[in-house]
């Protein structure tokens, strides 16, 4: 019998030896004050509400022996895998690989590419470097997750609208069951968080389900 837990539009069932959680862009350079987004006016704190229920989300799933996945956006340090357009569209002084406030900004190795520090992956969780917005998009992952056996995604992280929602809607044409967990997704815009998850879950769950971390968590053991 599959494990069940309260979602939008209708209850999320999933086996947990073939569920993976995927933590998306927790990184310095979006999340911390003084950071990347920050700089190009964001408000941060409408990311960081996220952390503390991720932080929780990670002990319950690391002591329920649930994989975990942790992704960060970035570029090789020389940008050949990022796209002229990509790079084109930054603020004329911030684009990526300017220097930053962390380092060159989302360049691999970088301080501020890195995961911030409450969300730090534990040693043998693997860490999918991305170029593009889709963690599928360029990386391994989708080799990975077969190889391991994974059918359902619970996804946390950053931004909703954009890393998260192209995430998921990869996965789900790759056939993942993939269940968004509101509270440890974020958004520097509160509207498009919201609409961003409602489009999630409309239409009988066109692109997967939305639940709470807690909704999910209390159907671990
Ligand atoms: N990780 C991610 O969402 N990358 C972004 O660039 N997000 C923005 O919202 N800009």
């Amino acid at each position: 019998m599959p494990t069940v837990a309260s979602a939008r539009p209708s209850p999320f069932a999933f086996e947990p030896t073939t569920t993976a959680l995927l933590v998306i862009d927790m990184q310095r350079d979006f999340l911390e004050p003084g950071g990347f987004g920050e700089s190009l006016g964001n408000d941060v704190s409408q990311l960081r509400r996220t952390i503390e229920p991720t932080a929780a989300l990670l002990r319950a799933c690391r002591a329920a022996g649930l994989a975990v996945i942790h992704t960060r956006e970035g570029h090789r340090a020389d940008l050949s895998d990022c796209p002229p357009a990509k790079l084109a569209r930054g603020r004329p002084s911030q684009k990526i690989g300017d220097p930053g406030p962390m380092g060159r900004i989302l360049i691999r190795g970088e301080y501020g590419h890195d995961i911030i520090d409450e969300l730090a992956p534990a040693p043998g969780e693997p860490v999918v470097d991305k170029p593009g917005k889709g963690a599928f998009y360029a990386t391994e992952l989708g080799t990975m997750l077969t190889g391991m056996g994974i059918r359902s995604l619970v996804v946390a992280g950053v931004t909703t609208e954009v890393c998260v929602h192209t995430t998921v809607r990869e996965a789900n044409d790759r056939g993942y069951e993939c269940l968004v967990l509101a509270d440890c997704v974020g958004s520097y815009f509160p509207e498009f968080h919201r609409v961003a998850l409602e489009m999630v879950a409309a239409q009988g769950g066109i692109f997967g389900w939305v639940a709470t971390s807690t909704d999910f968590t209390e159907m671990l053991v």
